[in-house]
């Protein structure tokens, strides 16, 4: 009686809402033409994507949980086998990864909070979705996923981190964090009677207790039983400035980190434009651990400068930053060990997908580098661990390339439905379930940083990461041009004989070879996803001017190195502030 009632009420709902789809069956097809429509009502109605048919398909699809941190790097997941490892920082999801497959070669496009979000939200990369930096906005038209898994049948919901400044609009229910929030007691932006971002409640408590509560209470509360769901879980730790819960004080505390040799020698690393030429650059390029980067380090940030060496100084820096990090990691372990309780006592461990993922990696002081931003391994890996023990192994592994833009047409395969043509990327759940790739599936992730030289001291870069190597360009210039550039330079690495990518062998003569397959497969690879460079045709000017990297590009480079030191100095004499970013 209840089903023949529910029935009728989507039947009337139906016909009550117009659907655009009754003169299209693909809910993206407006946004071809590049231009967003207005948000229509069947996006705004949770049941008006179903139809009274589709109830009893629904029933044999998984609900899907995507668990998104912020900045969790492999590294720091036990699973990994990093360095850290052997800290057991998390028993949680190593359990999750030995129930299901663990993904080595995930990689962010752009190894950025906001960007990598916005790829994630929409399958394209940021030349395509235009979110480049921290101030791009994603609009409700374009956040595909929700609206694609809506029209799936899902009940759909994002709870915890967004940035992505419009509002969540798509999903069924929604409870973010503004952009700028405080670890503790933190104010939500949820749907009510006031525009967004007008709606708000308060809760009190460390922030990864807070959203834990959120998704427990969804779940326990709001979750309709009729539908499977769609959750996305996404936490703000173990982001900077890595408060943890008070609980964590002394985990790790009597512990010496494991350090990378990164972090104190690495002769054979980087370029004129990471280090300038004769390393003339390295004050000013990339925020650092010990005291070399005068203007963001940890060693003042946290207090050290009072030891006697450096080497004391830079030491009690990483540890107080890799302890601080790996406390507000442990809440996060902690977090989940509860949810899958809760989903085990539910009965819907098994019928549910599990994934764990982080918006990006981060440098946890190897070369000496913190934050994330950079095309080097820690920073542009993402961890990605998928559990659904039904359709895949438990405890396998993959070495295939997969990147960020790929999740969504991921999860909406999963759900049932293709990716609409407007996602750049591409399904791997056939990689899922039987291990092996696809012959056409991809070799090399692309990436592309735009934010130059603002905050982390990061120049502006683009590159390609196959399976064996990286080659990273930096253009070293901003969108409009207006901070000083750093020099244009070239890095390849070769991960298997180098994983640690200590030695740029880009003018070893024994890699020519190498380099110019490369360069033809980023140039293809650009040319096939439209990073052509229209939009920022200076860019791509320099782009050009220094692809073939002669004897003249090298010269000019120098200079270029040479300009930036003296703007630099000029900025330390005039303002009186060490290595002060000057626009
Ligand atoms: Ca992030």
């Amino acid at each position: 009686m209840k089903y023949t009632i529910t029935l009728l009420l989507l039947l009337l709902l139906a016909t009550l809402i117009p659907l655009h789809a009754a003169n299209s069956t693909d809910p993206f097809t407006p946004y071809l033409d590049g231009k967003p429509p207005q948000i229509t009502r069947e996006i705004l109605t949770p049941l008006a994507a179903l139809s009274a048919s589709d109830v009893p398909a629904l029933a044999g699809k998984p609900n899907i949980i995507f668990i998104m941190s912020d900045d969790h790097a492999a590294n720091a997941i036990g699973a990994y086998g990093g360095r850290l490892a052997k800290l057991n920082p998390t028993p949680t999801i190593d359990k999750l990864a030995k129930e299901g497959m663990l993904f080595e070669n995930c990689f962010a496009a752009n190894s950025i909070c906001t960007p990598s979000r916005a790829s994630i939200l929409t399958g394209q990369y940021n030349h395509r979705n235009k979110v480049y930096d921290l101030d791009g906005t994603l609009e409700p038209a374009c956040q595909y996923l929700p609206i694609g898994m809506k029209q799936a049948g899902y009940q759909t919901a994002m709870i915890g981190k967004w940035h992505l400044r419009a509002e969540p609009r798509p999903f069924d229910d929604y409870c973010v964090l503004p952009t700028l929030n405080p670890y503790f007691n933190p104010t939500f932006l949820v749907r009510g009677e006031k525009p967004w971002p007008g709606n708000t409640i308060k809760r009190e408590g460390h922030t990864t207790d807070v959203i834990l509560d959120l998704v427990l209470d969804w779940m326990k509360h709001k979750r309709d039983p009729r539908k499977p769901f769609f959750l996305m879980y996404h936490e703000k730790a173990p982001h900077d400035m890595f408060e943890f819960a008070p609980r964590y004080k002394d985990y790790l505390k009597d512990v010496e980190i494991p350090e990378p040799s990164s972090l104190w020698s690495q002769p054979g690393f980087g370029s004129i434009a990471t280090r300038g030429h004769h390393d003339e650059l390295l004050p000013y390029i990339g925020t650092s651990i010990g005291t070399r980067n005068s203007h963001f380090n940890y060693v003042k940030k946290f207090g050290f400068e009072a030891l006697p060496t450096e080497e004391q100084r830079k030491r009690a820096a990483y540890n107080e930053y890799l302890k601080r990090y790996l406390r507000c990691v442990k809440g996060i372990d902690d977090s989940l060990a509860i949810l899958f309780d809760y989903l085990r006592s539910a009965g819907l461990m098994e019928n549910t997908v599990i994934i764990y993922t982080s918006d990006q990696g981060m440098m946890l002081g190897e070369h000496d580098y913190m934050d994330k931003r950079w095309m080097y391994e820690e920073s542009e890996r993402m961890p990605f661990i998928i559990r659904y023990p039904k359709t895949i192994k438990p405890g396998s592994r993959t070495d295939a390339i997969v990147e960020n833009v790929d999740f969504a047409p991921l999860l909406l395969d999963i759900a049932g439905i293709k990716a609409p043509e407007v996602m750049q990327g591409r399904s791997f759940k056939a990689i899922c379930e039987t291990g092996r790739e696809p012959v056409d599936w991809k070799h090399a992730a692309y990436y592309r940083y735009w934010m130059h030289m603002v905050h982390h001291d990061n120049p502006g870069n683009l590159g390609l990461r196959t399976k064996d190597y990286k080659l990273i360009f930096y253009y070293g210039m901003r969108r409009d041009d207006k901070m000083p550039r750093t020099p244009p330079g070239w890095e390849l690495y070769d991960l298997k004989k180098d994983p640690q990518e200590l030695v740029n062998v880009y003018d070893d003569p024994a890699y020519a070879r190498v380099v110019s397959d490369l360069k033809k497969q980023l140039a293809d690879r650009r040319r096939a996803i439209g990073d052509d460079g229209a939009d920022y045709p200076q860019i791509e000017a320099v782009v050009k001017q220094y692809w073939d990297y002669d004897a003249t590009a090298r010269a000019t480079a120098e200079t270029l190195s040479h300009d930036f030191r003296v703007s630099k100095e000029a900025a330390v004499s005039s303002t009186g502030k060490a290595n002060k970013a000057v626009p």
